[in-house]
């Protein structure tokens, strides 16, 4: 397994639509196992492959926080939403693209989703309270939608402006 660095907003890949995958293959499964190992250790309850500039409709989360809890770690290849509830949920949300940045988002409180396992099997399940936030903010990633798309323009800029300054702190050293 292996660290995978994280892609910073602003970056244009983060932006991009990505592409579904054809097959499960072994090298889909060594990257689902390091974007699961860089999710630990970011550490984060998601990851979405564009967010390490891999541009293939997956992701992998983890919304157990409790450490007392067994880890259950899923990964979700071509997700689609088949359901959303009329009921909505507000979370303040993060994003490893966009760190120590959070903001309220509302979206649908639950959800059922549809995607392809690493066993080669369509799986599906209705997810609730932060695994439906957490899918829904990665299936949002694969589409190149960030959380602060759904801000309004002031705070979106004021986030994408600090996001600015900490890649060129970043890049100097
Ligand atoms: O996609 C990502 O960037 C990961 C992101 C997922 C997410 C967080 C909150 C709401 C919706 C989706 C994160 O994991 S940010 C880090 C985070 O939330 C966290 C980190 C450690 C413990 C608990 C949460
Ligand atoms: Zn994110």
């Amino acid at each position: 397994m292996s660290l995978r660095s994280i892609l910073l907003h602003p970056d244009s890949r983060l932006k991009k639509v990505c592409d579904p995958i054809d097959s499960v293959t072994p090298e889909i499964g060594k990257l689902a196992e390091d974007m699961l190992e860089t999710m630990y250790e970011a550490p984060g309850i998601g990851l979405a492959a564009p967010q390490i500039g891999v541009m293939q409709r997956l992701f992998v989360m983890d919304c157990v926080k409790d450490e007392d809890t067994a880890q259950q770690p899923m990964v979700l290849i071509n997700p689609e939403i088949l359901w959303t509830s009329e009921e909505r949920k507000s979370y303040e949300e993060g994003c490893l693209s966009i760190p120590d940045q959070f903001a309220e988002v509302s979206r649908p409180a639950s959800v059922r989703m549809r995607w392809l396992g690493l066993d080669g099997k369509t799986h599906e399940e209705e997810f609730d309270q932060l695994w439906a936030t957490c899918a829904q903010h990665e299936l949002d990633h694969l589409n190149g939608k960030l959380f602060i798309d759904y801000l309004g323009p002031m705070k979106r800029q004021m986030i994408t402006r600090k996001m600015e300054k900490l890649k060129r702190d970043r890049a100097r050293g």
